[in-house]
C-alpha cells in the first residue's frame, strides 16, 4: 500500500479527490445558511458530493491516460492499476468512499464495425460466433437475422434487404426510428430487432455479450488486453493453440506476430489479412467506470468513455447511474 501512496500516479488521485474535500465544505456552509428543510438540503448535499466523488474518478483517469505512452497499451502499465490507486485515494477520504475501474475498450468486439461494408462478411461471421462461444440460447435463424437488423440499423440508408429499417421500427406499439448511424454505446442494441435483453445482460444458463461489446473503438482489437472469448470470436482458425501462444507472448509492445504459434499469419488469404488488419497494439478508447458512496447511503454511478486522440485523453459519452 505505501509504495502506492508514493507513487506520482497515485498522489494525482489522491490532489483529484482533495477537491472533494473543499467542496464538502462549500455545501455544508451553503446547507445550514438556509432555512428550509434541513434534512432535504443534507440528502441534496449528499448526492451531489458522491456525483463529485465520481467525477473526480474520471478526471483521475484522464489524468492517468495522459501521462500514458500512448505508443503501446497493456494492463501491466500504470493505467491498469487504476482500481488499486482508487482504493489508495479513497482511504485518505473519511467517511465517503471512491472505487472505480479503468478499462480498455479496444478488448471488446466493436458493434460498430458491422457497418463497414469492406469487412462485413468478417464482421457478421465475428458477432454470430461470439453469441456462439457464449452459448446463447437463439437459434440460427435467428441470429442470422438479429445480424443483418444490426447492420441495418447502423447503415446509413433504409433500405431494407434481410433486417429491418425505420419502416419495420414505425410500426411497433411504441414507434422509433432506425438509428441509421453508428451506436453511441453498446446498450443500443437492444433496441434493434430480434435482440433480447437477456442475450446482452445474460440468464443463469448463459453469460451474454455484455462484457464482450463495444463501440466506436474503430474496429481493431488491442491483442495485449482482448478477452479470450474476443479473439477466438474473430476466426476458428483461432484455436486454443492460437490463444495460449498470445495469452503467453503478452505484452506485446510491437505490432510484430513472431511469436505467435498455430496460425500461418504470413498465408495470403482474405481472413488471415483480416485477422492481422483487425489486431492492434494499442488502444484510443477507454472506459471508466466511477462509483463516489456517502456513509449516509447516497451513490452516484459514473461510466464515462474516455478516447485519447493525439496523446490528449477526453471524455466522449457520461452517463449517472
Ligand atoms: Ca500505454
Ligand atoms: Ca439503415
Amino acid at each position: 500500500m505505501i509504495h502506492l501512496v508514493r507513487d506520482r500516479k497515485g498522489l494525482v488521485l489522491v490532489l483529484v479527490l482533495g477537491v472533494v474535500a473543499l467542496f464538502t465544505v462549500m455545501i455544508v456552509n451553503f446547507s445550514t445558511e438556509q432555512s428550509f428543510d434541513i434534512e432535504l438540503a443534507y440528502n441534496f448535499r449528499d448526492a451531489i458530493q458522491a456525483q463529485y466523488l465520481a467525477r473526480a474518478g474520471v478526471e483521475a483517469a484522464l489524468v492517468m491516460l495522459d501521462q500514458d505512452d500512448p505508443t503501446y497499451d497493456s494492463e501491466d502499465e500504470e493505467w491498469g492499476g487504476f482500481s488499486e490507486y482508487a482504493a489508495v485515494a479513497s482511504s485518505f477520504l473519511e467517511g465517503p468512499v471512491f472505487s472505480g475501474t479503468l478499462s480498455d475498450e479496444s478488448a471488446k468486439f466493436d458493434l460498430n464495425s458491422l457497418g463497414n461494408p469492406e469487412e462485413e462478411e468478417f464482421r457478421i461471421a465475428q458477432f454470430k460466433r461470439l453469441f456462439f462461444l457464449l452459448e446463447i440460447d437463439i437459434t440460427e435463424v435467428e441470429l442470422d437475422d438479429l445480424a443483418n437488423a444490426v447492420v441495418d440499423w447502423i447503415d446509413p440508408d433504409d433500405d431494407t434487404v434481410f433486417g429491418a429499417e425505420t419502416d419495420y421500427y414505425e410500426s411497433l406499439d411504441v414507434p422509433y426510428v432506425c438509428k441509421n448511424r453508428p451506436m453511441d454505446a453498446p446498450e443500443e442494441i437492444l433496441l434493434v430487432k430480434g435482440m433480447k435483453p437477456e442475450y446482452f445482460y445474460g440468464t443463469e444458463s448463459y453469460e451474454g455479450i455484455q462484457e464482450y461489446v463495444t463501440v466506436s473503438t474503430g474496429g481493431k482489437v488491442n491483442i495485449n488486453t482482448a478477452k479470450e472469448t474476443v479473439l477466438r470470436s474473430m476466426s476458428d482458425l483461432m484455436t486454443d493453440e492460437v490463444i495460449q501462444s498470445i495469452l503467453d507472448c503478452r505484452p506485446f509492445r510491437e505490432l510484430d506476430f513472431f511469436c505467435i504459434q498455430g496460425i500461418d499469419l504470413e498465408e495470403d488469404t482474405a481472413e488471415v489479412n483480416w485477422i492481422k488488419q483487425s489486431l492492434d497494439i494499442k488502444s484510443r478508447r477507454f472506459c471508466v467506470e466511477a462509483k463516489g458512496f456517502m456513509p449516509s447511503g447516497a451513490q452516484v454511478n459514473v461510466r464515462a468513455y474516455l478516447e485519447r486522440i493525439h496523446n490528449k485523453a477526453r471524455i466522449v459519452y457520461y452517463t449517472i447511474h
